[in-house]
Parts: structure tokens; sequence; C-alpha cells
């Protein structure tokens, strides 16, 4: 490992026979209590209380961190930098509203609390920093680098950006201009043709390749060396890519992904290419875009080699509010009827999803955000029932990354009547999604040291195995999550919040948080 490897200490212990701490590991038995329901030939359901015993094994080792993005050159690729860089030194900087300072503010790991339980003597609630509940990699520790298909460096490329003060620019151009993407691979067919004009920094060669793959996994081991890390978490942030058509004998199972990206077949996207490269190279690799990355090959890939994936787009702003605001409204037992999504932004991802084929995955990774919501609902739904839902995004230079996004939820109330919801957000997008890059490196991080093994087998450490290569714990962080096959995708925040959190809980041997404060009900 590298130097910086060091044992977490923890703001906190938790003293349970089930909890034992030694100087490398937490290890805890769990006890996984759910409902089992079955119906009977009557119709009736009979729901039976189960319980379920694990081991989980924490490793409290920090390892030094690395993390490459795929579209460093970009908005999000250097607002995310420039930030860390910030945090990093602690930086203070002039705006017309006075000195603002670097903050992790967007991040649920790095800008939010957490219940740990309750005040033995008051009963009043102990709060904690999410990021203390296990040992994390602190995002200032993080080492940043990557590819893109721009070889503007990362002052420039900030200043193309168009996100960041210029006062706070000017603290950080010496480092950023010292940081210049890697060659990246570039297959015209799969980015809208307007990309063109910034592609000056390519591997050669126009479709997949095993080189390309080499040449990827080479760049992961030289970056990994040459900053003395223990692991290296790589992202993609680069533009939105056409949907790959899948086909059989083409990128259906494991083996055909890799013969065909032998024999150049001009189906396999760039981005399929990266993952391959990182399952390979057993790194871990997220998608932060919508198109279908990972293809069924892809994922069989993943899962043989135990490697750890994560998918699919960013959730920000008009999607984190609506997988918000619909859980609220179904799960009060309002009709909600249609939802209407407009946004126009003037950056390049505006650029690129102007292309139609790149919207369609867009728009297809926004749509699908409240269907478990509306399934989950049989009193307000008849069966296949949805509410109408139309996604359009339209590109207006003008207001570069400042996004507008105008949303309308039109519901049924009580008795016939109407209520209907205008929402108008505007921000920047990158500096909605550059906490969720933050987020998404912390967590897939976290999950290479969590092990697990059902309790009562063989003691042996060798027993415990890894979470399914599909880490749908990042979902919280994701629009369309990518969950392992045949499970339910969960798009209600709330629901993917508890998850992360309760998760967490379980590593340390707590219960899940819940809310029913009977010890202030019942005295
Ligand atoms: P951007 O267009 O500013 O940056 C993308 C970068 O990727 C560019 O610098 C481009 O040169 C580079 N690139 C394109 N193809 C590449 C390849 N094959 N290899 C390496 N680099 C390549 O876009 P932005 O705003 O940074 O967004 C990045 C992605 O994240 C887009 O797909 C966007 O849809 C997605 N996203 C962004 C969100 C946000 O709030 N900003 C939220 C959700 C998703
Ligand atoms: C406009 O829709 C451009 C997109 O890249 C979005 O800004 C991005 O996907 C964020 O979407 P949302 O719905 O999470 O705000």
């Amino acid at each position: 490992g590298g130097e910086a490897a060091a044992t977490a200490q923890h703001l906190f212990v938790v003293d349970s026979p089930n909890v034992e701490y030694t100087e490398d590991t937490i290890k805890t038995k769990y006890s996984y209590r759910t409902t089992a329901v079955t119906k009977n030939p009557d119709g009736k359901y009979v729901a039976v209380p189960k319980e379920t015993l694990y081991d989980f094994k924490v490793d409290r080792k920090i390892p030094k961190t690395g993390v490459m993005l795929v579209g460093l050159g970009g908005n999000n690729g250097t607002t995310v930098t420039a930030g860390l860089l910030a945090n990093r030194r602690g930086l203070v900087w002039d705006t017309k509203e006075g000195k603002r300072a670097a903050n992790y503010y967007g991040s649920v790991i790095m800008g939010s609390t957490t219940k740990l339980g309750t005040d033995s003597k008051t009963g009043a609630d102990i709060n904690i920093p999410f990021r203390d509940l296990l040992p994390m990699v602190h995002p200032n520790d993080l080492v940043v680098g990557g590819w893109d298909i721009s070889g503007m460096n990362l002052a420039e490329a900030m200043d193309r950006a168009k996100v960041l003060e210029p006062s706070l620019k000017s603290l950080v151009r010496k480092e950023m201009a010292a940081i210049k993407p890697l060659p990246s691979i570039y297959y015209p067919d799969f980015i809208a043709a307007n990309q063109e004009d910034r592609a000056d920094n390519l591997i050669p060669g126009s479709k997949a390749s095993m080189a390309h793959v080499e040449q990827i996994r080479k760049d992961i081991q030289d970056f990994k060396s040459a900053n003395g890390l223990d692991k290296v978490i790589v992202q993609w942030t680069a533009n939105t890519e056409r949907f790959a058509d899948i086909l059989e004998g083409v990128n259906d199972t494991a083996d055909n992904l890799l013969k065909s990206i032998e024999a150049g077949h001009e189906e396999v996207a760039p981005s399929t290419v990266f993952a391959v490269a990182c399952i390979l190279e057993k790194v871990p690799f997220i998608n932060g875009s919508p198109q279908n990355t990972f293809v069924p090959g892809a994922i069989q890939l993943a899962e043989k080699h135990d490697a750890f994936i994560g998918g699919d787009d960013f959730k920000s702003g008009q999607t984190k509010m609506k997988s918000a605001l619909v859980d609220f409204l179904i799960s009060a037992g309002i009709k909600l009827t249609s939802i209407a999504s407009y946004n126009h932004l003037g950056n390049n991802d505006g650029m690129n999803l102007s292309s139609q084929r790149q919207f369609r995955s867009k728009e297809i990774s926004k749509s699908n955000v409240v269907d478990d919501m509306v399934a989950a609902n049989t009193v307000l739904y008849k069966e296949g029932e949805h509410p109408d839902h139309t996604v359009v995004i339209k590109y207006m230079p003008a207001v570069g990354d400042d996004k507008r996004a105008l949303d309308e939820y039109y519901a049924e109330i009580f008795m016939g009547g109407h209520q209907t919801i205008s929402l108008f957000n505007v921000c920047e997008d990158s500096l909605l999604a550059s906490p969720l890059i933050i987020d998404l490196v912390l967590v897939a991080e976290m999950m290479t040291r969590i092990q697990w093994k059902a309790h009562g087998t063989e003691s042996a450490d060798e027993k415990y195995g890894n979470f399914h290569s599909v880490l749908s714990i990042l979902s919280y962080m994701l629009k369309a999550p990518l969950t392992p096959q045949g499970t339910p995708v969960i798009n209600a925040l709330a629901k993917q919040r508890a998850a992360l959190t309760n998760i967490f809980r379980a590593c340390v041997g707590l219960e899940p948080e819940n809310d029913m404060t009977l010890e202030h009900k019942l005295f």
C-alpha cells in the first residue's frame, strides 16, 4: 500500500457484543430483519417476519486514492478538480457578494449529517457528519487525473467552462495549468458531430480495439504508480453518447464483447471500452452519463472479474427534485397525472445534446425515474397506468452552464380537484454535478473495503466475499440506477438515502435508522 494508508480514528465506537474492533478491521454480526410475504389460494397475504444473519467486515485502513475522470477537460471535470484543490488549500476568494470559502455543499457524504442515536440522558438526537459513519477517504486527499479528447490544460479548460469566479480561478490557475488530460479514444459516431472541433488529443484509431483497452489499462497503472496510490476509481463524465444497439453475438455476453472489441466492431462505444479496461484492471468504473455503456456483456464481464461498476447518469437538479417530489405526492395519496419537464442550457453538454441521438439517451434516463413510485401505489394507479411525462432539452448558448429547468407537476386531488405545482430551478449545472462525482468516488471506494458472509459459515477470513459487482448503493447520485439483473430499481430519493445510511450502519453493527421515536411517545 501507499504511504498515506492510515487507520481511521472513529468519532464513535459501538459498544456491543456483536461488534469487534481490531487495528485493521471492524467486524460485526448483523441481524437483517425483513418480512416474507406469500399469497394464499384465497387471495390473502401471509406476512412472516424473517431474520437473516450476516457477518460484515470493514477494512479500516484508508487507502491513498486517485480518481481518473474520462472527460477531465469538460465543465464537470474542471469544476470538480478546481473544487478539490480549493478545499485542500482551504481557499477563500472575493466575489461581488463578499468573501466565499471552499466547501463541499451538495455532497451527501461531506455536507450532510445522519442520526447516530439518542442521548441516553436527555433523549435528544445525536447527529454526526455522514462521512464519520465509516472510515472513509477524505476528498481533500484525492489525486485527480484522467483523459479528454480535448488537449487543453485544465486552466484553459476551466476558462472555457465559464463556471467558476475569476477570483477563485486565479488562485488555482497554476496547479490547474499543470494538469493536462491524457489522450483519449474518439469514435465520432457516438457523440454529436458538433464535438469534432475539440477532438485534438487522441489515441490513434477510430473504432474499438484491444490496443485501446490496453492503453487505458496502462494509463491507470502509470497514474497509480506515479502518484503512489493504493486505489483508483474511474468515472465517465465525458459527453453523452448515443445508445449502442444490443446485438446478439456482439455485446450480449462477456466473451462476445471481448471478441467484438478485438474485431473492431463499430457498435462498441468508447465508454464501454473504458468500462472493459477498468473491469479487467479491477478498478471501479462509474458511468455519469445516460448511455447504455453497460451492455449485457460488460455487466457479465464485471461479474466474472468481481469488479465494481455503477451507473448511470448523475442525478443533479431537475431529476433529484423529481425523485423527491413525486415520492412525496404519491406517498401522500395525491394522484399525479402529468409531469412536463423542460430545460435549456448553453454549455458544451447542451450543444452535444442538441443532436437527436444523444438527446434520446438523456430523454430515456430522465423519463424512467418515477416508475417504481407509480407501480407501488395500487390504490391510485391501475396496473399499467402511468402519469404523462415529457422531457424537453434545448440548447441556448447565452445561458452557459446556468441551466434553467422548468417543471410542471399536475395532480388530481380530493373530489376531482386539481393541484398544479410549477418549479423554476436555475443554477450552474456543474456545481451540482461536482459534489456527486466526489460522493460516487467516496462511496465506491468504501464499498471496496466492505466484505460480508452469511453468519454461521466458516469463520475463516477467506470466506468473506464482496458486494455484488453492480453497486446499486450508488443510486442516490444517479438518474437511472443500474442494479444487479432481476433486482428492483429504486428511484425514490428517500429510500435511496435510507439504503445508503442503513447499509453503512449495518457495517458497524447499528440497527437501521427508524423514525418511530417510541421513547418519546410511550411514557
Ligand atoms: P462537457 O461537454 O463540458 O464535458 C465533457 C468532456 O468530455 C469534454 O471535455 C469532451 O472533450 C470530453 N470527451 C468527449 N468524448 C470523450 C472521450 N471519448 N474520451 C475522453 N473525453 C471525452 O460536459 P459536462 O457538462 O462536463 O458533462 C459531462 C457529462 O455528464 C455529460 O454526458 C452530461 O450529460 C453528464 N451529466 C452532467 C450533469 C451536470 O449536472 N453537469 C448531470 C448529469 C449528467
Ligand atoms: C440538460 O438536461 C442537460 C443534462 O445533462 C442535465 O443537466 C443533467 O443530466 C442533469 O439533469 P437533472 O435532471 O439531474 O438536473
